[in-house]
């Protein structure tokens, strides 16, 4: 006779766990696949920023172990504190610097990173963070500041005395690569957009009445913006050095034009 063959209650659970292995392995696989190629769409979207406001830049900083300005005019970072050495790891790509909670880089003040275009400013960043206390990213003082606040990613048009404030409710994360940018388009609005969907956008084209410091008769030419450019804390503006950055930034780029995009990147 035959003997009927069946699975022990043991054999079952052996193989129920390998399927349940599989499947986690599969997932694991593709939510890294997936996480691979929405990396590599954002970097080819910065890459066509670069191609199209390239003759815009106000400079890029890639870190790539150096901090240099590698479109603008020559407008190389200078660490903080000074004396202090860089230290790099590894990023998206390529180097990205690291920030502590206590270091950061200036970018001395020159004409070619003053605003222009009617305030139009692109911001790029490539950035993960260690922490999510307050902390700046990149400011210029008094233009724009990029930063976390409260737990948020916020952006901060300051040039018009009207605190045009635009906050991403996205939740942030630590340890996890995120692709920022940002766009103001003049009397239009301001835009930010996170891995390459807009998560937050604001109509600024009723803002007509708000003053502008740059266009004060009583402050001439060249008196408005003397400050550099702060990329990881407020370093040089804040009269003590503040609100200190705790992660990796593997590349900044900024332009003074504006980007116009459909609703989300891809
Ligand atoms: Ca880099
Ligand atoms: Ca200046």
């Amino acid at each position: 006779m035959k003997k009927q063959k069946s699975f022990t209650i043991i054999e079952l659970l052996v193989v129920v766990s390998i399927i349940g292995l599989l499947a986690s392995i599969v997932l694991v696989a593709t939510k890294e696949a997936r996480e691979k190629a929405a990396i590599a769409r954002n970097l080819q979207f910065g890459n066509q920023i670069r191609h199209g406001l390239g003759a815009y830049a106000v400079g890029e900083w890639e870190f790539e172990n150096n901090l240099n300005d590698t479109l603008g005019e020559d407008n190389h970072g200078d660490y903080f504190p000074s004396g202090g050495t860089p230290v790099y790891e590894d990023g998206v790509v390529g180097k990205a610097l690291s920030f502590n909670g206590s270091n950061g880089l200036l970018i001395p003040d020159s004409n070619s990173i003053d605003p222009r275009n009617d305030l139009a400013i692109t911001i790029d960043v490539w950035l993960k963070f260690n922490n999510l206390s307050n902390q700046m990213i990149v400011l210029r003082e008094p233009h724009y500041y990029l930063y976390l606040w409260a737990g948020k990613l916020e952006f901060s048009l300051e040039g018009f005395g009207c605190s045009l404030i635009l906050t991403v409710q996205d939740s942030i994360e630590t340890g996890r690569w995120y692709h920022i940018i940002v766009t103001y388009i003049p009397k239009d609005s301001i835009k930010i957009y996170l891995n390459g969907k807009q998560v937050a956008s604001k109509d600024v084209s009723h803002y007509t009445n708000c003053y502008r410091y740059d266009l004060d008769p009583s402050n001439p030419p060249g008196t408005v913006y003397t400050t550099p450019i702060e990329i990881g804390g407020c370093i040089d503006s804040c009269g003590s050095p503040t609100s200190f950055f705790n992660g990796l930034i593997e590349v900044v780029r900024i332009y003074n034009m504006p980007i116009t995009l459909a609703e989300d990147i891809y």
